[in-house]
């Protein structure tokens, strides 16, 4: 059966799913945003497994829409899932970048061994995207996604009712 789609307000840091992801820059040295909650709430361990993700598979740094897994230091998951939203104001608008942050994820989160997976608002921070199109192409990247047919649950987390909002609306369209 399918994985469970749904989104809750909440703080990432918290969720106790198999793996959380990291809306992250490409350095993978931590930042602001849910990437700062993140490295903050797990500790210096993470960052120790983002420098060696850095000098082994991508010294160059984690391109726009790749995702990378680590451990997850003292967060209550297992896994931190590192993926690099586009950045609008960068003029990085293309919707399939964006989807194949999802699509990559949980790709990783597979690969690894989890079964529920937690999802910020990639790039709906920082990076500028509007937070109803961040929402639509979630949504339809996961439930597109083959993955999905072998985890049991994947979990928007949301930060603000606004998001939610654009959410459950993306959730329970068409
Ligand atoms: N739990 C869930 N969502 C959160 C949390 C949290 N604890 N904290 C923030 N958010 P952003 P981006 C929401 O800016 O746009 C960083 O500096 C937040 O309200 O974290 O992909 C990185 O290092 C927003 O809705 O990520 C990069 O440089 C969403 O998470 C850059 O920001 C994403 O906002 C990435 O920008």
């Amino acid at each position: 059966m399918a994985a469970r789609v749904e989104a809750v307000r909440a703080d990432i840091t918290q969720e106790t799913v198999d793996a959380i992801v990291n809306a992250a820059n490409s350095t993978l040295a931590g930042g602001g945003g849910v990437d700062g909650a993140i490295h903050a709430a797990a500790g210096p361990r993470l960052l120790e497994e983002c420098r060696r993700v850095r000098r082994t598979a991508y010294p160059g740094g984690l391109p726009v829409g790749y995702a990378v897994a680590t451990g997850a230091g003292n967060l209550p998951c297992r896994w931190v899932i590192h993926t690099v939203g586009p950045n609008w104001h960068r003029g990085q608008r293309d919707e399939a970048d964006l989807a194949a942050c999802f699509a990559n994820s949980l790709r990783e989160a597979l690969r690894v061994g989890a079964r529920s997976v937690a999802f910020p608002a990639v790039s709906a921070g920082v990076y500028g995207w509007e937070g109803a199109t961040v929402a639509r192409v979630a949504v339809a990247a996961v439930r597109s996604a083959p993955e999905l047919a072998h985890l049991d649950l994947v979990r928007f987390v949301l930060f603000s009712d606004r998001l939610l909002a654009d959410f459950q609306a993306a959730l329970t369209a068409d």
